[in-house]
Formats: C-alpha cells, sequence, structure tokens
C-alpha cells in the first residue's frame, strides 16, 4: 500500500489531523493498536479552547459540540471555605468550551468513515522506518498477516505510551520530566453539576474539582494518595470526601449518585524535543504530557495539529516545506507555555506532603494575589482560554 501519510494513533491527535488532511486533498491512513469502541471507552478531557473549536468546525465535526457543548465564561477558585470567580470573558473576552473528548472522538470517526478514508483497528507491532530519509514506511501485523504502507511523511500521534518516540535513536531526544506526589481519583454521574461552572478547590485535605460533561452528567475529581486504588474508594467515600474539601454553599450543590466511571491517574509533566525526526513527527501525547489541572492536555494536541496541518498542507499545494521545517520550534514554543501553567496551576490549588510552613504561606499568598489583582486573575484567564497558535 502506499499514501502520502502514515498516522500512527486514533486519538484526538490522529482523527484530528487526518480529517483536516483528508479535506484538503492529502491522503493518508491511521493506524491503532486497539478497536475503537476500546478508544471510545476511556474518559479524559473535558474543556476545549476556541483554538481547539476552531480547530474541529474547520474539520467539519463541529455541528453536534456547538449543539450540546456548553460555554462557559468563568471559573471559581475555592479556598478558605469561599468561591471566588475568575471572569474568564470579563478578562480576555473569550470562554471555553465544555464538551468531552469521548465524543469529540465520536464525531471525528464518524466523520472520517463518511469520508471514507482508511483507518486500521487492531494493528499489531506497528513501527515507522527510514524516516531518516525521503522514503520512509510503517510496518505493522494484522490477522497474522505482515504489511508495508509506503508513504512521504509519519504522524506519530499514538500517546505517552506509542511506538513513535521509541523509534528515534534515544540520543537525538531531549526529555524533561516532573512527577508529581499524589494522583486524581475521577468520577463520572448522572447527576446535575453542582454549579454552572468549574471549581477548583484547594483545601487541607486536598484537591478536588467538580467539572461536567452536560447539565445532567457531572464529572468530579479529588487528589489521593499515589497508593490508593480504585477499591478503596466507595462512591459513598469519594462524595464524603469532595463536600468536605467544598465550601459550604458549593457543597450544598453537589448531587450524588452512583458513579458509572471511576479512575485513578498519576500526575505528571513531560516534554521530549525536539517534536520532529526527519519525516516523523511527534503530535500530542506522544511529545508532551501536562497534569490535567490547566485543562491543557488535548487542547496541546490541537495545537500541535494545526502546526503540523500547515506544514503538510504547505509542502503539498504549495511546494513550501517552511511549515515542516518550522513544525518543533512552533510547536514547542506553546508547549512549554502551556507544561509552565499546568505546573503552575497544580502547584498553587494542590497539598503538597513535603510542603513547609514557608511553603503554605507562599501558596496562601499566591491564591490571595489571584482573586485580588486583576493583572494575576488576567494572567491566569489568558492561560486557561488558551494562549495564542
Ligand atoms: P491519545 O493517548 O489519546 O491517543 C493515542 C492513540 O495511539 C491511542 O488510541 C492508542 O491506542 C494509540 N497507540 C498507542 N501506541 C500505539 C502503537 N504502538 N501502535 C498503534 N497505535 C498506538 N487532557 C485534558 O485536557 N483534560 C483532562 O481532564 C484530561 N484528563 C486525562 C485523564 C487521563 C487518564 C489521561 C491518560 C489523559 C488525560 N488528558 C486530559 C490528556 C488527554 O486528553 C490527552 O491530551 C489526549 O488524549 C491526547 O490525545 P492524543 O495525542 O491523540 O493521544
Ligand atoms: C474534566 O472535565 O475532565 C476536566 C476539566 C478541567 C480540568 C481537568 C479535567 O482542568
Amino acid at each position: 500500500m502506499r499514501t502520502q501519510v502514515v498516522i500512527i494513533g486514533s486519538g484526538p491527535s490522529g482523527l484530528l489531523l487526518g480529517q483536516l488532511l483528508g479535506s484538503n486533498g492529502i491522503d493518508n491512513v491511521i493506524l491503532d493498536r486497539v478497536g475503537r469502541d476500546y478508544i471510545l471507552g476511556r474518559v479524559r478531557a473535558g474543556v476545549l479552547e476556541q483554538g481547539t473549536v476552531d480547530m474541529l468546525d474547520e474539520a467539519g465535526v463541529g455541528r453536534r459540540m456547538h449543539a450540546e457543548g456548553l460555554p462557559h465564561e468563568g471559573i471559581s477558585l475555592a479556598f478558605d471555605n469561599r468561591l471566588h470567580r475568575i471572569d474568564l470573558t470579563g478578562l480576555t473576552g473569550k470562554h471555553v468550551t465544555v464538551y468531552g473528548q469521548t465524543e469529540i472522538t465520536h464525531d471525528l470517526m464518524d466523520k472520517r468513515d463518511e469520508s471514507g478514508l482508511t483507518t486500521i483497528y487492531k494493528a499489531a507491532n506497528v513501527q515507522p522506518h527510514d524516516f531518516d530519509t525521503d522514503a520512509p514506511y510503517v510496518t505493522y501485523d494484522k490477522d497474522g498477516i505482515s504489511h508495508r504502507i509506503d508513504c512521504d511523511f509519519i504522524a506519530g500521534c499514538d500517546g505517552s505510551h506509542g511506538v513513535s518516540r521509541q523509534a528515534v535513536p534515544q540520543d537525538t531526544v531531549r526529555t524533561y520530566e516532573r512527577s508529581y506526589p499524589f494522583g486524581w481519583l475521577g468520577i463520572m454521574a448522572e447527576v446535575p453539576p453542582a454549579d454552572h461552572e468549574l471549581i477548583y478547590a484547594n483545601h487541607p485535605r486536598g484537591f478536588a474539582l467538580c467539572s461536567m460533561r452536560s447539565e445532567h452528567r457531572s464529572r468530579y475529581y479529588v487528589q489521593c494518595s499515589l497508593d490508593d486504588r480504585i477499591e478503596d474508594w466507595s462512591d459513598e467515600r469519594f462524595w464524603d470526601e469532595l463536600r468536605r474539601r467544598l465550601p459550604k454553599e458549593a457543597a450544598e450543590g453537589v448531587t450524588t449518585g452512583p458513579s458509572f466511571e471511576k479512575s485513578i491517574a498519576p500526575l505528571r509533566s513531560f516534554v521530549a524535543e525536539p517534536m520532529q525526526f526527519g519525516r516523523l513527527s511527534l503530535v500530542g501525547d506522544a511529545a508532551h504530557i501536562v497534569p490535567p489541572t490547566g485543562a491543557k492536555g488535548l487542547n496541546l494536541a490541537a495545537s500541535d495539529v494545526h502546526y503540523l496541518f500547515e506544514g503538510l498542507r504547505g509542502h503539498y499545494l504549495e511546494k513550501s516545506s517552511a511549515g515542516i521545517d518550522a513544525y518543533s520550534l512552533k510547536a514547542l514554543s506553546r508547549v512549554w507555555k502551556a507544561v509552565r501553567f499546568s505546573w503552575w496551576m497544580t502547584t498553587v490549588l494542590h497539598r503538597f506532603p513535603d510542603t513547609d510552613a514557608f511553603g503554605q504561606r507562599i501558596q496562601e499568598a499566591e491564591l490571595d494575589y489571584l482573586v485580588h489583582s486583576q493583572a494575576a486573575a488576567a494572567s491566569l484567564a489568558e492561560n486557561y482560554v488558551g494562549l495564542p497558535y
């Protein structure tokens, strides 16, 4: 088989890139090692920057997002038993949209089916080859038969545990990492949200987040120990802990009910540099990971796709290599600013086991500054709604 671009990974990065390429006449094949139902079963991001919404519109998958997505003009920070609203729209003129990653993946998969583009699920032993030449190719096994796809470019959209970054000679990639001494225990429940906007809570017992997927479906998180297991947390224990970490007025807004999804995720910051190795480009989680505190993971994947798509479009439609050559530098500039913001939000809102009395006072001063300085609030707001591409 031959195509112009092979995309490894059928998550949001791969699907969005594939749709933008295909709708511009650039042929592409997506390979994923698992099936579509497994991908759709993953619960992940929930907050979209305007840039991500614009990309999904450009890919022709905005209809349901605009019909069902919730525009949010603010968030609240909770500490000292009070809610403090950050007026995102008043400070930036922009808003965010609450619409789950699962729905985005659904919409992109359906659009790809309509477009007749090729996706090969349950492809085993996917391996990129010769990406340091102008004739790269990818091999994989399917139903016991080995296959080869010749192409011009390979997009490594295969997440943090994928094959693409591993295929690069390890002395040519530099990595930067920070792991956090806690995790997030998240649940999903078919109950109305505690408030009409998200609440990020800093409490002596630990961080909590009140989010949502719709006016009938809520997504909650509490900071937990990395030693915790899901079986340690009954629904009853979760609801009690969540309400203990919220101001009284917010806790009274929590409607409890049975959870239908419960998971624990570790938090870490990770960046691989560069993001391009000859004809292989790393995209999204394949190149970087952020703690979800700043709601940046999915949105960074979207901006990577924007830069790579512009580069590939320039190569094929304008015979220019400028965009492709600039991909890594352009993407990393925005990546590091989002990594900084996600690290900062995590340090300001969580309880760290080794924080001394001085560190606790600094965190309290940070929060006090945020809610009493327009400049500080504006800085949080412009990062939260998304820095320009
Ligand atoms: P993905 O990991 O989504 O997709 C990669 C795809 O590549 C997968 O389908 C995988 O099967 C495939 N793949 C992997 N190895 C392969 C191989 N060898 N061969 C073929 N295919 C292979 N972000 C937020 O903004 N907000 C959040 O609240 C949030 N919560 C998260 C919770 C969890 C538990 C996790 C893990 C992430 C969370 N994220 C969140 C980040 C998440 O949304 C990612 O940023 C997003 O999924 C990135 O999309 P992709 O880059 O497409 O990678
Ligand atoms: C979510 O709804 O899953 C969510 C929202 C905002 C975050 C993290 C997760 O910062």
